[in-house]
């Protein structure tokens, strides 16, 4: 099924230089990308974006990263593009994240994994919604 999915190029990734990068290995994926704009996030949109872990002792340190930079919101569409792209990103924690993945390749720490990609359907059209309107 084609599907639409919400990807994130989070501050580290244009800091770093790596967007090229990434969006190489998502076009070589065959994905494309239908949307695309730099945003600066505020605290609303992103507790909102990162309600399921709002609780957790390392939310406020993600809020400040989050807001050091422009982050590159996409949408990306392809053939079960949102399972794919998880598949690319790799693993949340950067120690289980496998070398060929963009995390495994590029990430040296949890929060500053580099990208965000929807988990599942409702996530990725709720999460579309949220960043493209
Ligand atoms: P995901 O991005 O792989 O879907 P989530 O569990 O939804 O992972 O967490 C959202 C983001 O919160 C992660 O991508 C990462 O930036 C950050 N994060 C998750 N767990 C930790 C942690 O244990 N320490 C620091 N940051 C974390
Ligand atoms: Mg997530």
């Amino acid at each position: 099924m084609i599907e639409s999915t919400f990807i994130m190029l989070k501050p580290d990734t244009l800091k770093r230089g790596l967007a090229g990068e990434i969006i190489s290995r998502i076009e070589r994926k065959s994905y494309k990308i239908t949307n695309a704009k730099m945003m600066s996030l505020d605290e609303k949109i992103l507790t909102e974006h990162y309600s399921h872990i709002v609780d957790k002792p390392f939310f406020p340190g993600l809020l400040d990263y989050m807001m050091s930079g422009p982050v590159l919101a996409m949408v990306v569409e392809g053939e079960n593009a949102i399972c794919g792209m998880r598949t690319i990103i790799g693993a949340t924690n950067f120690e289980d994240a496998i070398a060929g993945t963009i995390r495994g390749d590029f990430a040296y720490c949890t929060s500053h994994n580099l990208i965000h990609g929807s988990d599942s359907l409702k996530s990725a059209q709720v999460e579309i919604k949220r960043f493209f309107g």
